[in-house]
């Protein structure tokens, strides 16, 4: 048994150089950390970051209140950690004391029960059924994650590859190499933007000509084969009825030919969020035309929430999701859902966030849930904390999965 002795909270910066809670829990002989992550295209129906006061009303609740009553809780029992914070808030999307905090306590916690047990959290997450994941990352980004780049919001490769490093190192061979193709045809320096992705002043369809090309050319050279999505995060672009790109402007059927298109002529194979959150209907006429040859996930339309996938799943809408703990706070709503989506034989994705810390948790969930794909960047600091954690979650799987 592992009760709660002890726990901190602190302020950090996340990758954004916002503000963001991390929090600490103790066991007798367990000790978990985990800070959370913000988005920058939200979910209408993700919880609440924070409750009214901000980041530092979080941190006033939990010094004066709940750091007094998780003493003496049963670490290893995370349903009934999960529903204590549920308890202590109240409302049903964390806006008492704000979702970050509530995740950052549940995250922490899971950490400190496999420390306790003296396992890494794949395998107390897990236990023996794990299973690699497929890194998926972004190589050139737009939308609410750039300014002046292209409309659709992420160019995504997966490297497929035996070994997981070298499935990273491939993703990474592909942005360094959209790169320098970009900057033959261009005479001003190029930037990254929020997810250290390249971020090019094209219109949507060269770059889904180009980032095409690179990973051909990359995928020869390597031998590996390499999948081409993207994440088009569409509700940002929805105005008025119509999907507004720079260069012109659809209507939601227009949108669905587009997408088809994407997929059938282009070879694209995953996409997320090709239609606004609440455009349920274009979502189940694109994974009906190219549901067989594509996954169709959806991120923005069900933020991870079990209610809104019960209405996708009841209206065919798409036939993979993205996980994303923060969007609704706590683990074992998490993990509500995804058993949800794989009744339904549903991909699953798990991802990070646009402003991320180096908390590394999801590398664990990914592996032992045996998601499809970690969808987590290519380069920089905060992205390859939780690539290189893949790296030595391999070597502690022993080979064996
Ligand atoms: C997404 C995410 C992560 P954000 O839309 O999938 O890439 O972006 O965290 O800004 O919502
Ligand atoms: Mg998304």
């Amino acid at each position: 048994m592992s009760e709660i002795v002890d726990s901190k909270i602190r302020k950090i910066l996340d990758s954004r150089g916002n503000e963001t809670v991390e929090v600490e829990v103790y066991t007798k002989y367990g000790f978990g950390v985990s800070a959370a992550p913000s988005g920058a295209s939200k979910g209408t129906t993700e919880v609440a970051d924070y409750p009214d006061g901000g980041i530092e009303q979080s941190i006033k609740l939990f010094r004066n209140e709940i750091s007094k009553k998780i003493i003496g809780i049963e670490s290893s029992d995370q349903e009934g950690f999960d529903r204590f914070l549920e308890d202590i808030d109240g409302t049903e999307n964390f806006s008492a004391i704000g979702g970050n905090l509530a995740v950052s306590l549940s995250l922490a916690n899971a950490f400190a029960t496999a420390d306790e047990l003296g396992i890494p959290l794949f395998r107390y997450l897990g236990g023996l059924n794990v299973r690699m994941t497929t890194p998926l990352g972004n190589v050139v980004g737009g939308g609410k994650h750039a300014v002046n780049g292209t409309t659709i919001q992420e160019f995504l490769v997966a490297s497929h590859a035996d070994n997981v490093y070298d499935a990273i190192r491939t993703n990474s061979l592909v942005h360094k190499r959209i790169k320098e193709r970009a900057s033959k045809e261009l005479d001003i320096p190029i930037g990254m933007g929020d997810e250290k992705a390249w971020v090019l002043p094209f219109d949507d369809e060269k770059v889904i000509s180009l980032v095409k090309d690179v990973a051909e050319e990359v995928s020869e050279k390597t031998g590996l084969m390499i999948e081409n999505g993207m994440d088009l995060a569409a509700s940002n672009f929805y105005e008025k009825g119509h999907y507004v790109y720079r260069n012109k402007k659809l209507t939601p059927e227009e949108q669905v030919d587009f997408v088809e298109g994407i997929v059938k002529d282009r070879g694209y194979t995953v996409i997320e969020d090709p239609f606004d959150e609440n455009d349920f209907d274009s979502f189940a006429e694109l994974t009906k035309r190219v549901g067989d040859r594509a996954i169709i996930i959806g991120d923005d339309i069900y933020t991870t929430n079990y209610q809104r996938l019960q209405e996708g799943i009841e209206k065919r809408a798409s036939n993979a999701i993205l996980l994303k703990p923060n969007q609704v706070g706590t683990l074992s709503r998490l993990l509500r859902t995804w058993r949800l989506a794989k009744d339904h034989g549903m991909s699953v994705v798990v991802s990070h966030r646009s402003g991320e810390t180096t908390d590394y948790f999801i590398s664990h969930l990914a592996v032992a849930i045996g998601a499809d794909y970690l969808k987590t960047g290519t380069v920089g600091g905060e992205r390859l904390a939780k690539l290189n954690e893949l790296v030595r979650i391999q070597e502690g799987m022993g080979g064996h999965e």
